[in-house]
């Protein structure tokens, strides 16, 4: 498979069983070596992980025996040769993060969120990657007056502060969403991401993350929220998917449900030479339906519609999209990239 120097990666939870907030699990849970052979053998380069992903049950883990983990999962990882993009503090399911993390009204949960995220530090060291996804799951509200909005958005950047501070070789990501789980999330876009980093104390180390069902669901369009960021070079990793609306987070297959939104994303990737500096990563879920034994072909779903999509930009004529441009003749415009994505 002619890959164009694109590297790609998606995570664990990408292959689920099924479960939904009506309906128990589907599927059997699948083991994490076979997801790793899953992500080998569907032509994937990296893996994605959240904290206890590399180290299960990070919580009653001792410190040492967590780092031994973490090596080991480094290991494993060199001997597939793949290796990690990122490390994500799971901040969303502990007792102590109900009320969100670091923006939690009680001083214990701040500072385990806080201690939780170092640890995920810790562990993208051993992995040798030091990138650090912040998908602040619960760091909203379901009803506005139960935080204070200013108050929450400072709590923010000293927690950001606080894991630059920790590891200096650290970069953060930040993974905007503007709801689910919390109605009200404080970080709903890539404005919001950016302009965070910006007021931490060492911007030149915090970027973001667009994914696009995220974008879709603050109204947005997601190769807009990528060419915002690519813009400051701030672009530091994507999750590929798709969404039907304003509905809940579906994390359809990408291109399964907008071919020429996701023809939009692949342009302004491949337009920024996005393959020499990031990490194509897919965030799709199988639907519910699916056999067990048949559930990673959304994943492979998105990898060949990005290779695809990848192909039709590249053979758009180039010099008379910039006549048309010049023309303003944009219906013709609109044409050309319509027949195009009809084949
Ligand atoms: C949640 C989501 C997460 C992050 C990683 O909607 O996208 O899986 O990508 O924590
Ligand atoms: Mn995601």
């Amino acid at each position: 498979m002619e890959k164009n120097g694109y590297r790609f990666s998606f995570g664990p939870w990408n292959i689920h069983e099924g479960a939904d907030p009506f309906g128990p699990p589907v599927r059997p849970s699948v083991a994490f070596a076979d997801k790793l052979t899953a992500l080998k053998d569907l032509g994937f380069d990296a893996m994605q992980f959240h904290d206890d992903d590399a180290v299960p049950d990070l919580d009653s883990v001792s410190h040492g025996e967590m780092l031994r983990q973490a090596r080991a999962m480094r290991q494993l990882l060199a001997d597939n040769g793949l290796f990690a993009e990122f490390v994500a503090p799971r901040l969303w399911e502990h007792p102590m993060t109900i009320d969100g993390g670091y923006t939690s009204n009680n001083p214990a949960a701040r500072a385990y969120a806080i201690e939780r995220s170092k640890k995920a530090a810790d562990i993208g060291r051993e992995l040798g990657c030091n990138l650090m996804v912040l998908w602040l799951a619960r760091e909203g509200t379901y009803i506005r007056e139960a935080k204070d909005a200013v108050l929450a958005t400072h709590r923010l950047l000293e927690a950001v502060n606080a894991l630059l501070d920790y590891d200096p070789a650290l970069r953060i990501v930040i993974e905007p969403k503007p709801n689910e789980p919390m109605d009200l999330a404080y970080i709903p876009t890539i404005g919001h991401a950016l302009a965070l980093g910006m007021q931490s104390s060492d911007p030149v180390r915090v970027g973001a993350l667009v994914e696009s069902a995220h974008a879709i669901l603050a109204g947005l369009d997601p190769s807009d929220e990528m060419s915002f960021a690519l813009a400051f070079d701030k672009l530091w990793s994507v999750h590929l998917n798709d969404q039907n609306g304003l509905k809940f987070d579906q994390d359809k297959a990408f291109g399964s449900v907008d071919l020429r939104r996701a023809f939009n994303q692949v342009r302004v990737l491949d337009e920024n030479r996005f393959w020499e500096t990031g990490v194509i990563g897919l965030d799709v879920k199988a639907m519910r339906t699916q056999p067990a034994e048949l559930a990673t072909k959304h994943l492979r779903n998105s990898l060949h519609a990005f290779l695809r999509l990848l192909d039709v930009v590249r053979s758009l004529d180039r010099a008379q999209v910039d006549e048309l441009i010049a023309a303003r003749d944009y219906e013709e415009l609109d044409w050309l990239v319509v027949s195009s994505l009809l084949g």
